[in-house]
């Protein structure tokens, strides 16, 4: 078995206006997101910290277009692209982050816990790997009950030195599960550069290692990324088990917000802000004439007023009573 490397061919690119569009929208309201995030951190509305997705759009928006509401997912501390990108209400969101009583956790999960029943958001999960053990029982329960649905799992590759990650993907192959594990090779575990920590080049070999069908894609080109997720969540709900996809990316901004970055050099930074998902989306969308100058930016644009609007109704909304302290604790 050998690792799958991606490479785009000109059919990546036959994408018609209403694919663009979608994309872009996608990717901008995610970017508007962390943005709107960080300001509300720095105001005091946010407690504990926020960790900023902005950077890895690409891979977010590229898997979760193939998938369908019900189909299961967990993700990380920044999870708030992963579940924009499945159809999550940004005010919501936004309320939940701030704890206010509207949010998908009435508040209690802050930015680092969203879940919810109607996305299939199994939660997202503040400790490093604890989502993939759950997204492994989501995918075994969907092949016991014959439900017809994947699970996918998104983490960091600083996550894949943890012990459970071997044992859900063991136990994934031997079961065969319909499971898509999505690396999210940002090349950073928290200060520490990921070639200090596993001498792997490619994380996909982990895949390899337990027989699982295992790919590398470039993460910040989202045709990329859909295509192999489409072909991926197509393995697993035909019942011809997991795949693991490596998607490699860079985090631009620090590992969560107040972070010093003394670990990494302001040009290696450039470089990557010169091939983030966002330009380089653009970039596609000009050369190949999907969308013009000024459709982007109308798009963008209504992405930016819809991420406004529900940042500003989600500061007006009430926090839970103090009564909900005893409610949902299991
Ligand atoms: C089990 C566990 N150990 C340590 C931490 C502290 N911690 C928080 S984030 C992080 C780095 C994780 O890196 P990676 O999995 O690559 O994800 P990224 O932050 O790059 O998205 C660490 C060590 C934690 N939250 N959980």
């Amino acid at each position: 078995m050998e690792i799958n490397f991606f490479e785009a061919t000109e059919d990546l690119y036959k994408v018609d206006k209403s694919e663009a569009t979608s994309i872009w929208h996608g990717l901008n309201q995610i970017r508007f997101f962390e943005e709107a995030s960080i300001k509300a951190y720095k105001k005091g509305l946010i407690g504990g910290s926020v960790h900023p997705y902005i950077g890895q759009e690409a891979v977010a928006v590229g898997i979760c277009r193939n998938l369908n509401n019900t189909d299961y997912m967990t993700t990380t501390y920044r999870g708030r692209g992963h579940a924009l990108a499945k159809g999550a209400d940004p005010f919501k969101l936004f309320a939940e982050m701030f704890g206010r009583k509207s949010g998908y956790c009435k508040g209690k999960g802050g930015p680092m816990h969203i879940a919810s029943k109607e996305l299939g958001m199994l939660g997202a999960n503040g400790i490093v790997a604890g989502g993939i053990p759950i997204a492994v029982g989501g995918a075994l329960t969907a092949k016991r009950k014959g439900e017809g649905k994947v699970a996918v799992t998104f983490f960091g590759d600083g996550a894949t030195n943890q012990g459970v990650f071997h044992e859900s993907l063991n136990l994934a192959a031997v079961l065969q599960l319909p499971i898509i594990f999505v690396c999210e090779n940002n090349l950073y575990s928290e200060m520490t550069p990921i070639s200090d920590s596993l001498l792997n080049k490619d994380l996909a070999e982990r895949g390899i290692a337990y027989h699982i069908h295992s790919v590398v894609v470039d993460g910040n080109d989202p045709l990329a990324v859909d295509a192999v997720a489409k072909e991926a969540i197509e393995r697993a709900r035909s019942g011809n088990g997991p795949t693991f996809i490596e998607a490699k990316t860079y985090r631009l901004l620090g590992h969560m917000f107040g972070d010093s970055e003394t670990y990494r050099t302001k040009e290696e930074v450039q470089e990557w802000w010169a091939k983030e998902p966002l330009k380089i989306f653009k970039e596609q969308c000009l050369q190949y004439e999907w969308l013009s100058e000024r459709e982007l930016e109308e798009v963008a644009e209504e992405a930016k007023e819809e991420i406004n609007a529900s940042y500003e109704q989600a500061v007006l909304d009430e926090e839970p009573s103090l009564e909900e302290v005893y409610t949902d604790v299991y």
